[in-house]
C-alpha cells in the first residue's frame, strides 16, 4: 500500500538502529492515514399533536441551537413534515436520535426522530 499507512517511512537503509552510521538520516514525510467519517442527518419528522415549544426546547438542548434557529428548524418541519436537526458521526448521530424519542416518550409526545446517511 503506498504512502497511507500513517508510518514516516525511512529511508536509512538497515543498519543497526537504522542509521547509516554518519548519525545523520533521512526522514521522508508521508501522508497520514486520516479517513473522513460517514456523517449522518438527524431528522425530526412532524406530527399534529408535540407542542411546538417542546420541539424548540429539545432542538436547544440536545442540539445546541440558539431559539432563533431552533424556531426556524421546528416551523420548517411542521410545514415540510421533515427537517434536518444536524449532522454528526454514526454515533453521535444514534444517540441524539435516541435521546429526541426517550425524551417524547418520558412526556407522551409522539414525537419522532430518526437518522440517514448524508
Ligand atoms: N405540528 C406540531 C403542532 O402543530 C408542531 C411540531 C413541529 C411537531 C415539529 C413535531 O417535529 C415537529 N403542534
Amino acid at each position: 500500500m503506498r504512502g497511507n499507512n500513517g508510518d514516516s517511512d525511512n529511508h536509512e537503509g538497515g543498519r543497526g538502529q537504522g542509521g547509516n552510521g554518519t548519525g545523520t538520516g533521512i526522514v521522508a514525510k508521508t501522508r497520514p492515514k486520516t479517513k473522513k467519517p460517514s456523517l449522518y442527518k438527524v431528522l425530526l419528522l412532524n406530527d399534529d399533536y408535540t407542542p411546538m415549544e417542546f420541539v424548540v426546547h429539545i432542538l436547544e438542548k440536545i442540539f445546541g441551537k440558539n431559539r432563533e434557529d431552533a424556531i426556524e428548524v421546528m416551523l420548517h418541519v411542521h410545514r415540510h413534515g421533515v427537517g434536518v436537526c444536524g449532522l454528526f458521526t454514526f454515533e453521535v448521530a444514534e444517540t441524539k436520535v435516541t435521546q429526541v424519542i426517550e425524551f417524547a416518550r418520558r412526556h407522551q409526545h409522539p414525537l419522532q426522530c430518526t437518522m440517514e446517511k448524508e
